[in-house]
C-alpha cells in the first residue's frame, strides 16, 4: 500500500484517496448494546457467517449476516437530507445524525420531515442574518433548518393561497415549544418586512414539494466526493450574530407583540418544571397566525389541548406546581393582601410538598415579564386581578383542614380558611361547606343530605382546584384570542402544532392512551400524506407502482380507541361505564376484555391485547398495538379520570357567585338539573342535560376538530429529539435516539420510502454521472434521455426490479446507488491510481 501513498504535490487529494480506497472493502455496521451500532468492514463471509474487523482497534466480532447493517460509502457523511442516503437503515440514519449533531448542525431532513436535536446550549443559529439567509430561499439552497421550514409553508401560502401547518412532536424536553417560538418569531419577522417587494408571500419561488430524491449531484468527472464536501459546508452555519431577532423585534407592530407576548403567558399558566424539563408545557396547543393577501400578520388564535390539571394538587416532590403559582409569590403586597396571600410558599399545601426553586428561572423577573404581557396583550387590570383570584384561592382551599367526627363525618374545626376562599370566589360559606361536607342527593325519588366522610371532602375540594385552574385556563386562552383573533375571508393562515408525542412509559394510564390516540391519528395523517405525494410523483413519471399493502393504514387501530356503537371502542366503553351504577375500573377493564374477545375471531391477534399483570396484583390493564409498538396500559383511577369530578352542589353554588368571572366559568350549570345521568361510586348525581362531557368526549371532539382544520392544509412535519438523558450538549445516546426515530414515525416514514423507489435521478444526471461504467454504449452525440437510461441500465445489468423508468427521472429501490457509487469509485480509484504511477516515473 506504501506505494501508494501521494506525493507531496498531490497532497491535496489524500482525503479522497482514502476514500476511494475504503470503497474496496465492504464497510457494515455492527450492532453493540453500548454504542448503538460499530463500524467495521467484513473479512470473510462463510455460511452466513460473518466475520468484522471493527474500526479503530477494536478487535473482531463474529456474527450472522442478518445482523449487520450495510455502510453508506463516506462520501454520503453528513448529509442533509437522510432520504439521500443509499442504505436506508437504522444504523445509517443514527450515524448521519450523530455526525452532524457533533459538529453542530442539529437539524437533517428526512424526506418530509425536519428532524430537530435539542443542542441543550445556546446556538448562533437564530440570529437576524439568519433569518435573511433563509428568506426568499428554496429549502436546498440553505442548510435544513427550522426557519426554512417556516420560510417554506410562508411561499406556499402566497403561492397557492392554501393554508399551512406545521406539526411539532417530541418528547418532553426534546426541544417542540422552543421550535414553535422560532416558527413564530420568523413569521412575525417576515411578516413585518412585507413592505419589501421581495418579502410578500409567494413571490415567484416554485413550491416544489418535491419527494426525496438523490440530493445535490456534481458535474461530470469529478468524483462525488469533492462535490459532498461543498455541499457540506452548510452544516456549520456562519452567524454573524447572535442576538435574537432584536432588530426585528423593534420594528413589530402591536399585533405582532401581542402575538409573541401570549406565549409567556400561556408558559406562566401551562408551563411547570419537570424532571424532563424545567420549562415542560403541560398542555398541547395548535396556534394558527393568519395572514392578509398583502402578507401582514392579521390576527391569531390558539386552541389548547389536555392540560394537566392534577399537577395543581398533586406532583413528583421533584417537581413543581405550575410557574404562575410561584410566580404570585413574588408579586408585591398590595396584591397579595387582596388576594389574603400571607408570606411565601412554604405556607401553602399545594407548593410546599414538592421543589419550590429551579436553577436557572428567576421566578420575580418572571412575575414581572408575565404581567406586561398581560398588558400587552390587552388584559385590563380587573382582568388580571380575575386570573389570580383564581390562583389565590385555590391556594387556600389547598390549605382548608378537613376533619372527621368519630363516625367519620366531615366536618371544618376552623371555617376561617373557607371563609378566605368563599371570599375570593364570591360564595356564601354556608352553602359552600354544605355543598362539600353534606350535599343534598337523590335517593331513589327523594332528595336526602348526604354526610361526607373526611376523605371523600378532600377529594371534592382538589376536583375543585382542578377544575377551577382548568376552566380559567380555557377563559384565560379565549381571552387572548378575543385580543388576536380578527377573522376575515380573505386572509390565510399558518398553524403551529405543538403536541406531546408518543409516550410508552413503565406505567401508562389514561393520559398516556389520550396522548398516544392523538399520535396514532396524526402519523395516520402523516402516512397519508406521504403517501398522496408518492403516488402523485409516480402518477406524473407514468411508473406503476403496487402501493395496496404497505400497511400503512392505521385505522384499526384508531377504532379500537374512538368507534362508538356496536364496534369496540375503548374511550365508549369508559364513557359507559361511567354512568353506570356500581362501575368500577375493574368492571370497566373486563368489559373491554369480554368486548375484544367476542369480537376478534379465533385465531387471530387483533390490536388489543390482555396485559400481563395478575389480578392478584390488583392491577388491570390492557394493550394496544400502536404504529409506535405495543403499550400496556394500567386502568387503576380511569373512571375518576373521565368523568366530571365535581358534585352538582358545588357547580351551582359556583355558577352563581356574585364575582362575575367565577360565575362565567361555571355558566354551563346554571340551569336546574333535568336529567339523572347516572350513580357514581354510591352516590348520585344529576346533572343538566349536554353540561355532562366526560374527558374523553371533549378529547374526541377537539381532536377531530383539530384534524379537519389539518387535513384542510398542507403539512410540514418537524420531530423533535432529545438526544441524552443528561440534558447534556454534545452527546447522543444511540439506543434513546432510535426509539424516539421509531416512536415518531422518521423511521416509519423511511420504510415507506424504502417500499417504493426512493432514490431519483433526472436522466441527464444519472447519464452524466454512471455513463463511465457503460463504456461504448451510447453514441457521443445527442440520445433521447429515456433511450439513453434503458440502454445503460441494460448494459449495467440491473435487476428488472430495483429500478423505473419515468417520462424525466429514473427511480432506484434503496441500495441500487450505492452499489453504482462502489463500481463508480473502484473505476475512478484504478484510473487514478495508474495516473499517479505514471506521475512518480516522471519525478
Ligand atoms: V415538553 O413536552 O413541553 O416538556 P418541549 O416543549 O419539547 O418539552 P422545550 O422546547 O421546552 O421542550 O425545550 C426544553 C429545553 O431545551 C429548553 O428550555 C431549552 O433549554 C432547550 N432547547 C430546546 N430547543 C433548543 C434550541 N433550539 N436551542 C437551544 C434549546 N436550546
Ligand atoms: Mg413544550
Amino acid at each position: 500500500m506504501s506505494a501508494l501513498r501521494p506525493s507531496q504535490n498531490i497532497d491535496a487529494t489524500s482525503d479522497l484517496m482514502a476514500q476511494l480506497e475504503s470503497s474496496e472493502k465492504t464497510w457494515v455496521w455492527v450492532p453493540d448494546d453500548i454504542e448503538g451500532y460499530l463500524s467495521g468492514w467484513v473479512r470473510s463471509d462463510k455460511d452466513d457467517m460473518v466475520e468484522v474487523v471493527l474500526d479503530g482497534g477494536r478487535g473482531i466480532r463474529r456474527l450472522p449476516g442478518y445482523s449487520l447493517s450495510k455502510k453508506n460509502p463516506p462520501k454520503f457523511d453528513r448529509v442533509d437530507d437522510i432520504a439521500d442516503l443509499s442504505f436506508l437503515n437504522e444504523a445509517s440514519v443514527v450515524h448521519n445524525l450523530r455526525l452532524r449533531y457533533g459538529s453542530g448542525a442539529i437539524y437533517t431532513y428526512s424526506g418530509l420531515f425536519l428532524v430537530a436535536i435539542n443542542p441543550y446550549q445556546a446556538l448562533p443559529l437564530y440570529s437576524d442574518a439568519i433569518i435573511y439567509q433563509y428568506r426568499g430561499k428554496r429549502k436546498d439552497e440553505n442548510p435544513p433548518h427550522i426557519f426554512a421550514i417556516a420560510e417554506r409553508a410562508w411561499v406556499n401560502m402566497g403561492d397557492e393561497r392554501e393554508n399551512q401547518s406545521i406539526l411539532i412532536t417530541g418528547e418532553s424536553g426534546a426541544g417542540k415549544t422552543e421550535s414553535t417560538k422560532k416558527v413564530i418569531s420568523y413569521l412575525a419577522a417576515i411578516a413585518t418586512d412585507t413592505h419589501t417587494p421581495s418579502m410578500t408571500p409567494g413571490h415567484s419561488q416554485s413550491p416544489s414539494l418535491s419527494s426525496p430524491s438523490f440530493g445535490v449531484m456534481p458535474t461530470i468527472g469529478l468524483p462525488r466526493a469533492a462535490s459532498m464536501k461543498r455541499h457540506s459546508k452548510h452544516t456549520s452555519i456562519s452567524a454573524s450574530s447572535s442576538a435574537s431577532h432584536l432588530s426585528s423585534k423593534g420594528r413589530l407592530g402591536l399585533l405582532e407583540r401581542q402575538i409573541l407576548q401570549a406565549n409567556p403567558i400561556l408558559e406562566s399558566f401551562g408551563n411547570a418544571q419537570t424532571q424532563r424539563n424545567n420549562n415542560s408545557s403541560r398542555f398541547g396547543k395548535f396556534i394558527r397566525i393568519s395572514f392578509s393577501p398583502d402578507g401582514s400578520i392579521a390576527g391569531a388564535n390558539i386552541d389548547w389541548y389536555l392540560l394537566e390539571k392534577s399537577r395543581v394538587v398533586v406532583r413528583s416532590e421533584a417537581e413543581r406546581n405550575f410557574h404562575v403559582f410561584y410566580q404570585l409569590m413574588e408579586a408585591g403586597g398590595a396584591l397579595k393582601d387582596t388576594l389574603l396571600l400571607d408570606g411565601g410558599v412554604e405556607n401553602y399545601e399545594y407548593l410546599n410538598k414538592s421543589r419550590r426553586e429551579v436553577d436557572g428561572i428567576d421566578d420575580r423577573e418572571e412575575w414581572a415579564a408575565l404581567k406586561s404581557a398581560l398588558d400587552t396583550v390587552g388584559f385590563s387590570a380587573a382582568e388580571q386581578f380575575d386570573l389570580f383570584r383564581i390562583v389565590g384561592a385555590i391556594l387556600h382551599i389547598g390549605n382548608i383542614i378537613v376533619s372527621s367526627t368519630r363516625g367519620d363525618d366531615a366536618f371544618l374545626a376552623d371555617p376561617s380558611q373557607a371563609e378566605r376562599v368563599c371570599h375570593l370566589l364570591g360564595i356564601p360559606l354556608s352553602e359552600f361547606t354544605k355543598a362539600v361536607l353534606r350535599p343534598r342527593v337523590l335517593a331513589g325519588r327523594e332528595w336526602v343530605t348526604q354526610a361526607r366522610t373526611r376523605q371523600q371532602a378532600i377529594d371534592e375540594l382538589s376536583a375543585l382546584c382542578k377544575t377551577l385552574y382548568e376552566k380559567s385556563f380555557g377563559a384565560l386562552v379565549e381571552r387572548i384570542n378575543r385580543a388576536l383573533d380578527r377573522p376575515s375571508s380573505k386572509s390565510t393562515f399558518i398553524g403551529v402544532l405543538d403536541i406531546a408525542g408518543f409516550e410508552i412509559f413503565d406505567k401508562n394510564g389514561y393520559e398516556q392512551l389520550l396522548i398516544n390516540y392523538t399520535n396514532e391519528k396524526l402519523q395516520q395523517f402523516f402516512n397519508h400524506h406521504m403517501f398522496v405525494l408518492e403516488q402523485e410523483e409516480y402518477a406524473r413519471e407514468g411508473i406503476h407502482w403496487d402501493y395496496v399493502n404497505f400497511g400503512l393504514d392505521l385505522q384499526p387501530t384508531i377504532d379500537l380507541i374512538e368507534a362508538s356503537g356496536n364496534a369496540i371502542g375503548i374511550l365508549s366503553c369508559l364513557d359507559e361505564e361511567c354512568i353506570m351504577p356500581k362501575a368500577t375500573d375493574a368492571t370497566f377493564t373486563n368489559k373491554l376484555h369480554s368486548l375484544w374477545t367476542s369480537s376478534i375471531p379465533e385465531g387471530e391477534e387483533g390490536h388489543l391485547g390482555r396485559t400481563k399483570y395478575a389480578p392478584t396484583r390488583f392491577e388491570q390493564g390492557f394493550i394496544v398495538h400502536h404504529y409506535a409498538g405495543r403499550v400496556e396500559y394500567r386502568t387503576d383511577g380511569w373512571l375518576e379520570k373521565n368523568k366530571d369530578p365535581l358534585n352538582d352542589n358545588l357547580t351551582r353554588v359556583l355558577a352563581s357567585s356574585s364575582e362575575r368571572y367565577v360565575a362565567s366559568l361555571f355558566s354551563e350549570y346554571t340551569e336546574a338539573p333535568t336529567s339523572l345521568v347516572g350513580t357514581l361510586a354510591g352516590r348520585q348525581r344529576v346533572i343538566k342535560k349536554g353540561a355532562f362531557r366526560t374527558v374523553a368526549q371533549r378529547h374526541r371532539e377537539q381532536l377531530s376538530s383539530l384534524m379537519g382544520q389539518l387535513v384542510a392544509t398542507q403539512p410540514h412535519f418537524v420531530r423533535c429529539i432529545v438526544p441524552n438523558p443528561n440534558k447534556k450538549p454534545g452527546r447522543i445516546d444511540v439506543p434513546l435516539v432510535l426509539d424516539q426515530l421509531r416512536c415518531n414515525g422518521v423511521l416509519e416514514g423511511i420504510r415507506i420510502a424504502r417500499l417504493g423507489f426512493p432514490n431519483r435521478l433526472p436522466f441527464v444526471e444519472f447519464r452524466q454521472r454512471y455513463e463511465i461504467l457503460t463504456p461504448g454504449i451510447l453514441p457521443p452525440g445527442y440520445m433521447d434521455g429515456r433511450m439513453a437510461c434503458l440502454r445503460m441500465v441494460g448494459a449495467l445489468g440491473l435487476d428488472q426490479q430495483s429500478y423505473r423508468i419515468g417520462t424525466s427521472k429514473i427511480f432506484f429501490k434503496a441500495g441500487v446507488l450505492a452499489e453504482q457509487e462502489e463500481k463508480r469509485d473502484a473505476l475512478l480509484f484504478n484510473i487514478f491510481s495508474r495516473f499517479q504511477s505514471a506521475a512518480r516515473m516522471w519525478t
